[in-house]
Parts: C-alpha cells; structure tokens; sequence
C-alpha cells in the first residue's frame, strides 16, 4: 500500500516529531511516499534547493500514486488543506487526525466534510488506534 502522509511544513514546524512518529507507524503498513515530511532538518523558513513548482508537480504525481492519505491537521497548513481537498475530489480515503485539546480551531471545511474521517485524538497511541482502524475499514 502506498501511503501520502500530510503535515505542516511553512504553517509551522512544531509537531515535526509528531509527524516523525506517525510516519514511522504508517510504515508498517506500506510505503509513505512522503517520509521527508517528519524530519527535523525541514524547516519551515528553510530552502531545501527545490523550487515551488517542482515540489507541487512531484507531490501531486506521488498523491495520485497513494493509496489513502493521512493528514495530521492540528498546525494550519494551506498546503496541507490543499492536499486533503485534492484527495478528495480524486476519491481518494482520507484521515484527518487533530488534537483538539492544543486550543485550535479546526477549519469548517474539514471538520464538516462529509467525504473524510476526521478523528479527534490526545496522543500517539490514540493515533495509531485510529489509524488502525482507518485501514482495517479499507477495502484493498
Ligand atoms: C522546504 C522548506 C520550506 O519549504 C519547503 C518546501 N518543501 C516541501 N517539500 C515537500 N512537500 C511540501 C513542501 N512544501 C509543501 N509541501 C507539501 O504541502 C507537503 O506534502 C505537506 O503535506 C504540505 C505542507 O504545506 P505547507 O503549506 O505547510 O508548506
């Protein structure tokens, strides 16, 4: 199974470790096309040499290569957001998992999306429970 995990990069890096995490579960189950989102030396002021253009190309083509995507929505991310309704019209499953308890308000246009499974979760093993749960209902 081909995984695209999304998270904030220029909305903010501060859940990096989290992302870090999550992929790291995530490959138990397939191939996570977007392993580099965890890693710690991707700042969001910082410039990995790759141009715009060519970052949304190659993440589109890998997003229509994946699977399922999996979005860890708790720091705003217009590219994340972008990913997710791109996702969507595709047909492709989607989850949203968002940390409630961190004080933010989740954007109307995923938490009243009809079209993905958004859980509210408190910590790592709550997202692997949902996770686990997400690609159990999959029909592969
Ligand atoms: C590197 C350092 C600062 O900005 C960059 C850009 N590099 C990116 N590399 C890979 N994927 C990216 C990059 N920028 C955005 N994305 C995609 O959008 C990822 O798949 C993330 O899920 C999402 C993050 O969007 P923003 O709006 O938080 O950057």
């Amino acid at each position: 199974m081909k995984i695209y995990f999304a998270g904030s990069i220029r909305g903010g890096r501060e859940d990096a470790e989290l992302y870090m995490q999550i992929i790291k579960y995530l490959k138990t189950f397939g191939e996570v096309l977007t392993e580099h989102i965890g890693s710690p030396s991707l700042t969001c002021a910082g410039d990995d040499g790759l141009n715009d253009r060519f970052i949304h190309d190659r993440d589109l083509e890998w997003l229509k290569l994946s699977d399922i995507l999996i979005a860890e929505v708790t720091s705003v991310s217009m590219g994340v957001g972008y990913e997710i309704g791109r996702a969507v019209e595709s047909g492709k499953p989607v989850l949203c998992l968002f940390r409630s308890s961190f004080g933010k308000n989740l954007s109307a246009m995923i938490a009243g999306s009809p079209d993905l499974k958004l859980v509210n979760y408190h910590n790592l093993n709550d997202a692997k429970k949902a996770i686990d749960e997400f690609i159990k209902a999959q029909e592969f």
